[in-house]
């Protein structure tokens, strides 16, 4: 995080493409973290920034825990690599089993992935061949939402409903739908935790069902919309969709790549509603974001549909050479540890409604439209300036940057995740610091 002139210097920008970076604009003023611990970043130039963001929404024990170095490094010393297809390494299933046992009920058979992304497509696939292996093979629809972001594979591109991050490439998954999204500012603006309206745009489903009848395979939700903006499911919504889906065969899978390990105060979302998945998609907290990682939760009944046919014949074509990678492992295992030793999601969850009152008292602010929030993710969201969306969101995050707090922006939305670390006076901080940058932008 450097505005210094001699950084261009020192550096050649031109060979590294950004991803999801406006890249002009970033080499014309770059800015570079060089060190994190706990829940501070330090910038090239020495200055320290808090992180609102827990990074993207994954470092949530804090940063630099020598905890998971450390288990990095002794397994890359043992055994830094097995193959993932037909063989494997004891860490592997120490922790599946370990996974599974703090999961939402029945959600106890783990796949492994490297990112939200693949954890997503994943999901599509089995939720595929679970039909398929039930004699169901005609259901392939898959129903995504508006607004929502699932990652950048083809699959999870094509349930999304992010348009810009659509509408470059072309024709997407075929057979792919949308529920309704459920942002709604006239009704349920400044709501603390659930908004009261809304649960009938699940009804949404039986729409879609009404025309595709029996062809549809899954529907995929994140169950706190994160990179649209921190969307919270109005009261009844989740459960109402649960209800359809079960009442037309259709698999429900709750992507929980941001809100799975504590954001909200409990392991996982479906938890925290209670609302079980039949597929839960992870990544990000799974590994404290020091190696990257991902996890695809199966119920029983998906998984064991598909372990059928002879059993010398590969049941699932589908896998990657790093599934299960010894070093992912290692940093999950170790960051387990951290969760369950210092408590950390019930940390999170006394920590909600202090988090809560601080993003609250900046109602009055200057351009605020709306504040929500929910376990440890918040949202500001501000009227857009006229002459064009999203500058301003833009120029709040540059002065909070240059004042001391990083915190995510999608368009004209601030967006709050921290670490679930993070202590009572450091959110008063970040929320000085907002105020103070919207008092500044004009
Ligand atoms: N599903 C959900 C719900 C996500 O939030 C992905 C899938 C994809 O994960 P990978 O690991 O492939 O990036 C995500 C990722 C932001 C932001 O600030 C959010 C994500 C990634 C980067 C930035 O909004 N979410």
């Amino acid at each position: 995080m450097d505005h210094s002139p001699q950084l261009a210097n020192e550096l050649d920008l031109s060979a590294y493409w950004l991803p999801f970076t406006a890249n002009r604009q970033f080499k014309a003023t770059p800015r570079l973290f060089a060190a994190a611990e706990g829940v501070w970043y330090t910038g090239v130039d020495g200055r320290r920034v808090l992180d609102g963001s827990a990074g993207m929404w994954c470092v949530n024990a804090g940063h630099g825990r020598p905890e998971i170095t450390r288990a990095v490094e002794q397994q890359l010393a043992r055994l830094d690599y097995a193959p993932a297809f037909q063989m494997a390494h004891p860490l592997e299933f120490e922790l599946a089993t370990r996974l599974a046992a703090m999961a939402p009920t029945g959600l106890d058979r783990i796949f492994f992935t490297n990112s939200g992304s693949e954890s997503v497509d994943t999901a599509l696939k089995i939720a595929l061949a679970y039909h398929r292996a039930r004699g169901e093979g005609h259901r392939t629809r898959l129903i995504g939402r508006e607004r929502a972001y699932h990652g950048v594979g083809f699959g999870g591109m094509s349930v999304g409903g992010m348009v810009a991050n659509r509408r470059t490439f072309g024709p997407m998954l075929p057979g792919v739908d949308h529920l309704p999204h459920t942002h709604d500012l006239q009704r349920n603006a400044f709501a603390k935790g659930q908004p009261d309206h809304g649960a009938e745009l699940a009804d949404g489903l039986e729409r879609i069902i009404g025309t595709h009848g029996d062809t549809i395979a899954a529907v995929i939700v994140e169950p706190v919309s994160g990179s649209a903006g921190v969307l919270v499911p109005p009261k009844g919504y989740l459960e109402r969709l649960r209800k359809i889906c079960d009442a037309h065969g259709i698999l429900l899978i709750l992507d929980e790549v941001i809100t799975g390990f504590g954001r909200l105060g409990a392991p996982f979302a479906g938890q925290y509603f209670g609302v079980t998945a039949d597929l839960m998609t992870t990544a990000k907290g799974l590994t404290n974001a020091a190696i990257p990682m991902g996890a695809v939760f199966a119920q029983r009944k998906v998984h064991d549909a598909i372990m059928q046919g002879p059993e010398h014949v590969i049941e699932l074509f589908h896998g990657y050479t790093y599934s299960g990678h010894p070093a992912a492992c290692a940093a999950a295992m170790a960051t387990l540890d951290i969760y369950e030793s210092e408590a950390l999601f019930e940390r999170a969850a006394g920590l909600a409604p202090v988090f809560e009152q601080a993003l609250h008292s900046l109602r009055g602010s200057p351009h605020i439209v709306d504040i929500r929030n929910i376990g440890l993710m918040g949202a500001v969201e501000l009227q857009p300036r006229e002459d064009g969306p999203g500058k301003r969101g833009y120029e709040v995050f540059l002065q909070c940057l240059a004042s001391g707090l990083y915190a995510r922006t999608t368009g004209d939305i601030i967006a709050f995740s921290p670490p679930l670390t993070i202590k009572e006076d450091e959110i008063s901080y970040a929320a000085e610091k907002l105020g103070a940058a919207l008092r500044q932008v004009a």
